[in-house]
């Protein structure tokens, strides 16, 4: 079997997972800021890709984006790699001995075959940052987020099945992750700046160092 582009000594790559609406890209801001972490929200990625012109998939993407499915991962993983081997060329200090490369995967994998899948060809990842968060208190603020953000899934019926693929399809690869002890589970209530406390405690503990 062939290696994975690019090498977890040359990059470190964390996932963070949680449902819709759990402050993935929120709390992300932060973690870019203090842990020099290059963002990549899959979702954000396919977005783009929806809309780019020429892209042969705009169609296909905002189908399962509207139905709340996982759109097929040769779609999502050449995204994300291509983004990461970007990054990469813009800064070649971090593979030529400077600082180490730090991926925030945002949203992905979703899928157990997708977390195997990336692993083996992209990249193995160093942990997953899991935020924890009741559909009740998601629903909030999707629903009012949905009365600004235009996203084509920001809607009660949309909703809805997004948390059923989250519950079925994504929580799977969460459960996996734990199994290899590669789980930080923030518990993702109260305020932003009280999440972010919670993240950073428990970055502490498995000794993730600030940038
Ligand atoms: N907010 C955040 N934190 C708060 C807090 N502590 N207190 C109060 N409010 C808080 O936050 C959502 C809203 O809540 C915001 O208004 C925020 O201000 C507020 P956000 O940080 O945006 O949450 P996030 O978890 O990022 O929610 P998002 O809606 O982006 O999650 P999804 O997982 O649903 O969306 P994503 O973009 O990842 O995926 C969308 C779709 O793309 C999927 O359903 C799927 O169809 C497709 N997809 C794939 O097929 N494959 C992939 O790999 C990825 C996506
Ligand atoms: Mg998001």
């Amino acid at each position: 079997m062939s290696s994975p582009r690019f090498s977890p000594q040359e990059v470190t790559v964390v996932f963070l997972l949680g449902g819709p609406g759990s402050g993935k890209g929120t709390q992300s801001s932060n973690l870019v800021r203090d842990y020099g972490f290059t963002h990549l929200s899959a979702g954000d990625l396919l977005r783009a890709e929806q809309i780019r012109e020429g892209s042969e998939y705009g169609q296909l993407i905002k189908n399962y984006i509207t139905e709340g499915k996982i759109v097929p991962m040769e779609i999502t993983v050449a995204l994300l790699s291509n983004a990461m081997a970007d990054t990469l060329s813009k800064n070649p200090g971090s593979t030529s001995g400077g600082k180490k490369a730090r991926f925030l995967i945002d949203g992905f994998p979703r899928k157990l075959d997708q977390a195997v899948f990336f692993e083996s060809t992209v990249c193995p990842s160093e942990f997953t940052l899991f935020l924890d968060c009741p559909e009740e208190v998601m629903e909030t603020r999707l629903l009012k987020r949905g009365e600004t953000s235009g996203r084509d899934d920001d809607n009660a019926a949309s909703i809805r099945k997004r948390f059923r693929t989250f519950v079925e399809t994504s929580m799977p690869v969460v459960t996996e992750f734990e199994k290899q002890d590669k789980v930080i589970s923030v518990t993702a209530t109260g305020t932003v700046e009280v999440v972010y406390e919670r993240i950073q405690a428990g970055f502490e503990k498995r000794g993730v160092q600030k940038a």
